[in-house]
């Protein structure tokens, strides 16, 4: 097991409009992806213990751009959410091309938060980001968010009802909410086992454990 991650610093980066405008990553980077309003901005601003440092909004549809933040030892990329219907057809395909362009560079994702509101079942959209990850060889997590919005034992019953529908086991699943910060250290947690270096090779060989690209 790794010791905890602490984070003691989130700043923003940049954001990028165009495949061109995308950064490399100097460190793990953890892709933030999910539907309009499924809640990704806000699990930034949980994870950064800040308020504001991801704009969020009852407006679905309003992160457009690729937002990259800087967490310490890693960094977190806000994606544009996908699947809001009442934007017009053009700018859906501009989104889906930004996303395409995104995940291109997969030597660059680290891992993949798919964020999903924990009340709803997964949309179509959903299920073909989860095929188009697993089809790229992608490792994702599953976030169950707003889980404020549920009592406890009907939110351990979401989180089953989520893995099963995405095909996944529960330990894939991880329940969040943004307003009681419930869910920020199983957060931690993945998150400092996706930073782990790779296993050392078994003999000591006197290296430090620099971080390797796969
Ligand atoms: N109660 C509750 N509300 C949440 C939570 N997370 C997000 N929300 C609300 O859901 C709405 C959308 O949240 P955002 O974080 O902006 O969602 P997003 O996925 O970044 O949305 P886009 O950028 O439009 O794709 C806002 O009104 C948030 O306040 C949560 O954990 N609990
Ligand atoms: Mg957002």
């Amino acid at each position: 097991m790794q010791g905890k991650l602490v984070i003691k610093e989130a700043k923003f980066l940049t954001s990028a409009a165009r495949a061109e405008q995308f950064l490399r990553p100097q460190k793990p980077m953890i892709a933030v992806c999910g539907k309009s309003n499924a809640g990704k901005s806000t699990l930034i601003n949980l994870l950064a213990g800040r308020k504001s440092l991801a704009k969020t909004s009852a407006a679905p549809g309003r992160t457009r751009l690729v937002n990259y933040f800087d967490f310490g030892e890693f960094w977190l990329a806000d994606l544009p959410g996908y699947g809001y219907a009442a934007v017009s057809k053009a700018e859906q395909a501009k989104w889906a091309k930004t996303l395409e362009a995104f995940f291109a560079k997969k030597e660059d994702v680290r891992h993949v938060f798919l964020l999903s509101d924990i009340r709803r079942d997964p949309s179509a959209d959903d299920m073909q980001m989860v095929r188009f990850l697993v089809y790229h060889d992608l490792p994702f997590t599953v976030i169950a968010t707003k889980c404020d919005k549920l009592s406890r034992m009907k939110a351990k019953e979401r989180v089953r009802a989520v893995a099963n529908a995405f095909g996944l086991g529960t330990d894939n699943v991880i329940a969040t909410s943004g307003t009681t910060g419930e869910g920020k250290d199983a957060l931690l947690a993945r998150i400092a086992q996706i930073c782990a270096p790779p296993a050392a090779p078994p003999a000591g060989d006197g290296e430090d454990g620099e971080d390797e690209e796969f």
